[in-house]
């Protein structure tokens, strides 16, 4: 069990500050639970509150606030006027494929020549020259990057040798060298202004075309362009580039969600068909659990193109085939993916010292190297300590790194430059490539870094609690009031409670792998849900324990009667009085 107790997270309990959960509860007339949510995430201002709650559509930052947003409107302002073809070029991944979709949709409507080019995931050194010459032959005398690009100086250079300009938007942390083009759109250049640091390539997309109609209304070319049917797709991507949904980002998922509830675009809608989601409410862990993945196998191990295709087609039978044809690719990848999960598990299982050291490096030829970042981010969420995993293919590794937030990425890669052929990302999430005879100096360099820099508590996994709770706190008007909070999901997550309350039965086995639990407190029951939780039963199996629940609050309906149900998180028993005596012999 001794693994177990080292998978055991730690409770880390909210500030408090009285004073100003009093002030918050006056200012903003609003329940003392979902203001203790507020102070315990860190708000200290009522502006921030304000911003945070009440954040609508015209608070977007306006899309010149990147330096070089003129520049890039100018150039395509002149490419539209003289007809040239523009190439977008775009990363294989959903923020790649819905920047791509964004941009091609809009200059269609601009009615622009437009076209566009996705990579596929192989090991060829420059994906680029691909891409040169669909453009060379298509004619196009104007390449914009998507969500890709800026640490590709190199290859852009031979793109700008051969007479085409080049406007480069992305969100990816910048190389010491910059690419040399007409403009280059990335708020983590060393001089942006740009306020929203955590933007995807989509958003940045989507400021792109804000910026095109501002020109083109402005000069009464157009006299308007309904921007709100693209945040759809700026929602797609920014929840599965894990975008924070905090500031900008959160009110293009709040308004993009609303508007993928009714997108107009049909391989969309069969999609979502296929991943059995109603249309009347669709959330971000919906798109992360279900539409994302989908997306994204066929990127990793078919065609990225075939992905961008599905948000652009218009047909609605080719629309279904499509959807349907992602549907088995996703399938194929999760029996490629349980193949190589199964064997990693099994690998740290038998070889338990893996566990001994602050950081984990795997490196196999009999992985696909398109499934390793969604194993990777399993493994390091399992494990809590930086992870990567390197798939090998003709001498040449291609690796996936996650982290925890102790270990940011980027520096222990640029200390380890002379070792890798390319590396890019970001701190939380990065991949590289690298001989594979130069691997084990690179795993021996990670994870000497990881144990000089974390220490053991920053191996333990967290639990951030965010109120201690009562059941007679659980109303519906409390359930409401914290859907002020929504949309939920990365950096912004649902709700964390926690309280006491004594189990009254059994705990249950629903559904093989989950537990539901009954819990009564002065009185009141409420039945818990713990996913994945089935094998904690054995611990839990005595009537009337008295246990600390960490727990999310949800609306459960069922046959058109609502309740209040807690999806459990952690438990602790508390009861600890009756401890069983050791028989004495
Ligand atoms: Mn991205």
């Amino acid at each position: 069990m001794s693994n177990l107790q080292k998978n055991q997270a730690m409770w880390v309990f909210p500030k408090k500050n009285s004073a100003w959960l009093q002030q918050i509860i006056k200012e903003f007339n609003i329940n003392p639970v979902t203001a203790q949510i507020l102070v315990s995430r860190g708000f200290s201002t009522f502006e921030e509150i304000h911003n945070y709650l009440y954040a609508t559509l015209p608070n977007l930052y306006d899309p010149s606030l990147f330096q070089d947003m003129d520049k890039a409107v100018n150039r395509i302002i002149k490419a539209l006027k003289n007809k040239e073809g523009i190439l977008i070029y775009g990363d294989n991944d959903v923020d790649g494929m819905t920047a791509t979709a964004l941009l091609v949709d809009f200059f269609k409507l601009i009615k622009a020549k437009v076209f566009f080019y996705i990579p596929d995931s192989s090991y060829k050194k420059s994906i680029i020259s691909d891409a040169l010459q669909y453009a060379v032959s298509n004619k196009c005398s104007l390449f914009i990057t998507v969500d890709c690009g800026i640490t590709a100086a190199k290859e852009i250079q031979h793109v700008v040798a051969h007479n085409i300009d080049v406007i480069i938007t992305d969100h990816h942390e910048p190389t010491s060298k910059i690419p040399n083009c007409i403009a280059t759109l990335n708020p983590k250049l060393i001089n942006s202004t740009y306020p929203n640091k955590d933007i995807t390539g989509v958003g940045i997309a989507f400021k792109l075309a804000h910026a095109l109609t501002n020109y083109l209304v402005e000069t009464a070319e157009i006299d308007y362009i309904d921007l709100k049917s693209f945040l759809d797709l700026v929602a797609l991507g920014t929840i599965s580039d894990m975008g924070a949904l905090l500031g900008e980002n959160r009110i293009f998922v709040k308004y993009g969600l609303r508007q993928l509830q009714n997108t107009k675009r049909i391989g969309l809608n069969k999609l979502f068909r296929i991943c059995e989601l109603t249309d009347d409410e669709i959330t971000p862990m919906d798109i992360a659990s279900k539409v994302a993945p989908r997306l994204n196998s066929i990127g990793r191990i078919n065609d990225a193109k075939k992905g961008v295709e599905l948000l652009l087609i218009r047909d609605s039978i080719q629309a279904e085939a499509l959807a349907k044809e992602l549907d088995l690719y996703n399938l194929e990848r999760q029996k490629i993916e349980r193949k190589a999960s199964d064997e990693i598990e099994k690998y740290i299982e038998n070889h338990p010292e893996i566990l001994e050291e602050k950081a984990i490096l795997l490196y196999s030829d009999r992985w696909h190297p398109g499934i390793i970042p969604i194993i990777t981010a399993r493994i390091t969420k399992q494990y809590n300590r930086p992870t990567m995993l390197i798939a090998i293919q003709n001498k040449i590794g291609k690796g996936s790194i996650r982290t925890i937030p102790e270990f940011p990425l980027l520096n222990v890669l640029k200390e380890n430059e002379h070792l890798l052929l390319n590396f890019g990302g970001h701190d939380f999430a990065a991949g590289l490539t690298i001989e594979d005879k130069n691997i084990n100096e690179l795993k021996t360099n990670f994870i000497k870094s990881a144990n000089t820099l974390l220490d053991e508590t920053d191996i333990i996994p967290k639990i951030y609690l965010d109120a201690e709770t009562n059941f007679d706190d659980l109303t519906f008007d409390f359930m409401e009031s914290i859907k002020l909070l929504e949309p939920f999901g990365n950096e912004n997550p649902p709700p964390l409670l926690y309280c006491t309350a004594k189990q009254i039965w059994t705990p249950k086995v629903v559904g093989k792998i989950h537990l539901k639990m009954y819990l009564e407190q002065k009185d009141r029951m409420l039945e818990g849900i713990g996913f994945n939780m089935a094998q904690r039963k054995e611990v839990i199996k005595k009537k009337n324990l008295l246990l600390k629940v960490a727990f999310t609050p949800h609306i459960n309906t069922f046959l058109n009667k609502a309740s209040i149900q807690l999806q459990i998180k952690d438990f602790k028993i508390k009861e600890t009085h009756k401890r069983v005596q050791k028989k004495s012999l």
